[in-house]
């Protein structure tokens, strides 16, 4: 339960490193969609472009990869007027209380960071320092707002109980209660959706085969024709969750299928338990087509307009300095650090 003394107030980030995927859609946005629609909450929403340069990312790439995600957000239904919307570099409150994480997060704390691991791979000594300490600056971009709240896949549940560390030993350090223990939001069918060509892989932005993903500006035909070339195993669909035991890729789709549906697994094998997946997977790709081709168009008429993303990206950005400025003054003041105005 958060602490009752904050606003639930909701914070959640994407970084730009590609192209939206369907696990970005069924793991994060589309439930940053129901905690708007829900209004139980003030929901803040970024495009987190420093996370993203923590790999090499091409600046014209980047730039549009910023603009089509924040049209991601709006075709998907996030509503600038409702949510802030914006991009985390214009707001310069997320660096600043980051740096001053990176002095109270712990490198044995960093160090078993499971994400830092698979992103540098073998090649650790490589990697840059920016993506080592990327958990201490994502710790930032949540408490900089006093987030109760934040939603994402099952892959950042770590990177958020570090955040919950973080503010637990700046509050045991400076003897206060200023940082909120933040909760994870990580529910639904998909809230780990897998690559379609290895079941023990997450499906991701960066993944060097496009076949592995769906990805939200594919049209009809790659979505099908990814799906029907989508790895499976050769027995029929089960009709019990139990069946999906041990069967990873067959568990995937079937997870899939229940996200974009909104109904349950269970629900869903009780009408193709016993289908094969010669059967089911037109299914999936009639379903997954109805459902994300009304996004991509939007996406895509967004798109034409960059001036107009540009505006509603400083509008989120405005205000939502306008709540990180005073949380970093009093981080800064409680630090002792001397502020003249
Ligand atoms: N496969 C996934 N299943 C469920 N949720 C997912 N998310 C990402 N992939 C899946 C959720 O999407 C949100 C934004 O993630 P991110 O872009 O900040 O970073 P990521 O988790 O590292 O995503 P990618 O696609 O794998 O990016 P790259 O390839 O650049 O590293 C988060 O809430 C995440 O949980």
């Amino acid at each position: 339960m958060a602490q009752p003394q904050f606003t639930p107030r909701v914070f959640s980030g994407i970084q730009p490193s590609g192209g939206l995927t369907l696990g970005n859609y069924l793991g994060a946005m589309k439930r940053f969609v129901t905690m708007q629609d829900e209004g139980s909450f003030e929901t803040i929403y970024c495009m987190v472009d420093l996370h993203a340069i923590t790999v090499w990312q091409d600046p014209g790439k980047l730039t549009r990869a910023t603009r089509e995600l924040c049209a991601g957000f709006i075709a998907a239904g996030i509503d600038p007027e409702r949510s802030i919307l914006f991009n985390q570099s214009q707001v310069p409150e997320h660096a600043q209380l980051g740096w001053i994480f990176n002095c109270v997060a712990r490198m044995g704390w960093m160090k078993r960071m499971t994400q830092f691991k698979d992103k540098a791979g073998k090649n650790a000594e490589n990697a840059s320092l920016g993506l080592f300490g990327y958990p201490a600056l994502m710790a930032a971009d949540i408490l900089a707002y006093h987030a109760t709240h934040v939603p994402v896949g099952e892959d950042q549940k770590q990177h958020l109980e570090l955040t919950r560390d973080i503010a637990a030993k700046f509050n045991h350090d400076y003897e206060t209660e200023f940082f909120p223990l933040t909760e994870p939001v990580i529910e639904g069918a998909a809230t780990r959706v897998m690559s379609l060509r290895d079941g023990s892989k997450k499906m991701s932005k960066s993944d060097p085969s496009d076949m592995a993903r769906i990805n939200m500006t594919d049209d009809a035909e790659a979505i099908a024709s990814k799906i029907r070339k989508a790895r499976t195993d050769p027995e029929a669909l089960p009709s019990e969750a139990a069946g999906l035991n041990d069967r990873p890729e067959a568990r995937n789709l079937v997870n899939i299928y229940a996200a974009l549906a909104d109904r349950t697994v269970d629900a869903v094998l009780a009408e193709v338990g016993g289908k094969q997946f010669s059967e089911f997977k037109p299914m999936l790709a009639d379903l997954a087509v109805d459902k994300l081709s009304p996004i991509s168009t939007e996406m895509a008429r967004l798109m034409q307009d960059p001036a107009e993303i540009d505006r509603i990206l400083g509008r989120g950005a405005e205000r939502a300095r306008a709540i990180a400025a005073p949380i970093l003054a009093q981080a800064y003041d409680i630090v002792g650090l001397v502020r003249s105005a």
